[in-house]
């Protein structure tokens, strides 16, 4: 084993085997990382040191941190955890909040301590997070206030977890401050001076957990490398933010979508965050108009019901719009850019990959396409024996760069990994000029009397129906057809269900795509199956 700052070495010991881990790549100039690196030194540390330390780097509501305040604030928590929690680098700290400064704080402390951020969803409930707090075999929690009753009911449930702090204890809620397991009383006794602890570039710094669309959570493993990695590759080759940019958006920083588009992105070229506790459409509208936010990041659901907003969205400072975590569909771009004068840009990330990997400029957008490779990372359309597919074929996403899927003692590495290879789960085809377009994750692909059928098409198609307000397309198995397709429907107010609502959705399917692909089976229902981060959970309709 090479150098490492952890003492406790959980995290290396349970990397996947070398074979079982993709190749990565690091052709860019940029992606040249010494031996040693912390990546708080370098998004934090560094600013402070070069003179920036007056800078603006966070805004929530009542509170602006420059890069100097939140340096201290995180020194303090890291000798919270170190001098007087009982934290070694290596251990895994659990953080439960909202998006919002002391949750920034913590990361930034725990990881200048050397510790691994493992950050919950906040919907996240008691049994989840011990399920969690297992896996991960997390010791330290630090939590906000309003999620105490879920982590002290995690904290029962698991062996581990054993020392909790709270922070943002507020007067009108029990247990304020002076309670006695708060963190800023600690933090205010602690030098606001830290030594940043010298990691290894591959000493894991963060366990990002899967969004569920499927079964048991998966731990994906990730160094500090990794973060300063995505930092060097999408945000300037594709992004082009400035450090005058204001940054916000609606994914949780739990989520590695909220973490690299709110904090990372913005710190790594020393421009703001502005945090919204609560971003749903339009709480957003406001946090842009209020802290005059120049990017966003979103998912395509929410620029669609932002839309109607166009009006008060043209008189903001926003000027850069990205979409990620689900497939923007060509109707959706139309619709932004036609509200309010910006192109989207899009991008897919994971989980496993950290961030986005398949993107594209402003100026080379093309509807209905993701993009092309992020400069830093390969991709290609593969066969189920991993062989290169020609253009126009649909086939498997396998993708490489300088991150990858690690997970944490998890037999489903294979599945991800094969040939040193990322298999990110998606049918993709590439066109004939090198873009990458959506069809469905592999799950979703429906194949009906031969033909292949994408469920997001469909319901794409049913979505431009007054009366539908959502949507979910699965096949169902069918002794003739091998599977049909099945279509999950809410109406909108004012809409009945009924066989007369079935035929007319049918029909206006099949005006509108080839017919083969209208939905044989309709069922309406009251709501869908969604993960914490809004992802729909197809394969839970199965059965219904
Ligand atoms: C889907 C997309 C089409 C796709 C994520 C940006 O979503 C993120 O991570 P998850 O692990 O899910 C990954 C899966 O989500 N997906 C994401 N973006 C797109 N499909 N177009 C897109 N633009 O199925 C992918 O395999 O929850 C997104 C950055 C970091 C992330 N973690």
């Amino acid at each position: 084993m090479s150098y490492t700052a952890h003492i406790d070495t959980f995290a290396f010991d349970n990397l996947p085997p070398a074979e079982l881990q993709p190749e990565y790549v690091f052709e860019l100039p940029e992606l040249q990382f010494p031996e040693r690196l912390n990546c708080a030194a370098e998004l934090l540390d560094r600013h402070v040191e070069e003179g920036r330390g007056d800078r603006l780097c966070i805004q929530a509501e009542g509170l602006r941190w420059t890069y100097a305040e939140l340096q201290d604030k995180a020194n303090r928590i890291a000798h919270v955890l170190t001098r007087q929690l009982g934290l070694v680098p290596g251990n895994r700290v659990l953080l439960c909040a909202p998006n919002n400064p002391m949750m920034v704080a913590c990361w930034f402390g725990v990881i200048k301590a050397g510790g691994i951020v493992v950050a919950a969803m906040p919907l996240l409930r008691a049994k989840e997070l011990s399920t969690i707090a297992d896996i991960a075999q997390i010791s330290h929690a630090l939590c906000d206030e309003a999620l105490r009753a879920e982590v002290e009911g995690a904290q029962q449930k698991s062996a581990t977890l054993k020392t909790l702090r709270f922070f943002n204890g507020r007067a009108d809620v029990a247990n304020a401050t002076n309670a006695a397991d708060a963190l800023e009383p600690l933090m205010a006794q602690a030098s606001g001076q830290f030594q940043t602890v010298d990691t290894a570039a591959t000493d894991t710094c963060l366990l990002g957990f899967t969004s569920g669309t499927t079964g048991v959570p998966k731990a994906t493993m990730h160094f500090h490398r990794d973060v300063m990695a995505v930092c060097a590759c999408w945000p300037p080759h594709v992004l082009r933010a400035e450090a005058d940019d204001v940054f916000i958006g609606s994914p949780p920083v739990a989520f590695t979508f909220g973490l690299g588009g709110q904090v990372l992105f913005p710190m790594s070229i020393g421009a703001s965050m502005a945090l919204l506790e609560k971003a749903g459409p339009n709480q957003l509208v406001d946090g842009m108009e209020r802290f005059g936010a120049t990017v966003v990041f979103t998912a395509p659901t929410s620029y669609r019901v932002m839309a109607q907003q166009g009006e008060r969205l043209r008189k903001t400072r926003l000027r850069k719009c990205v979409s990620a975590g689900e497939a923007l569909t060509a109707s959706t771009r139309a619709l932004w850019k036609d509200a309010t004068g910006i192109e989207i840009i899009d991008g897919i990330g994971s989980t496993e990959m950290l961030h986005i990997f398949i993107s594209h400029r402003e100026e080379e957008a093309r509807p209905g396409a993701t993009g092309k490779a992020v400069p830093g990372y390969r991709a290609k359309v593969v066969d189920d024996e991993g062989r290169e597919l020609p253009p126009g074929t649909v086939g498997k996403l396998a993708v490489q760069g300088p991150t990858g899927c690690r997970y944490l003692n998890d037999s489903r590495q294979s599945k991800y990994v094969s040939q040193g290879w990322n298999l990110t789960g998606d049918a993709y085809l590439m066109d004939a000029d090198g873009y990458f377009v959506y069809q469905a994750r592999t799950d979703d692909m429906i194949i009906s009397a031969g033909y292949n059928i994408a469920a997001p098409e469909v319901e794409e198609a049913l979505m431009q129906h007054a009366a539908v307000a959502e949507c979910a397309v699965i096949g169902v198995a069918d002794a003739e057809r091998g599977q049909i397709v099945k279509a999950f429907v809410v109406l909108s107010a004012g809409h009945a269900a009924g066989d007369a609502m079935v035929r007319e959705l049918q029909d206006f399917v099949k005006s509108t795509v080839a017919p083969y692909k209208y939905p044989r089976a309709v069922q309406f229902v009251d709501q869908l199956p969604r993960t914490a981060t809004g992802k729909l959970q197809r394969f839970r309709l199965h059965g219904q």
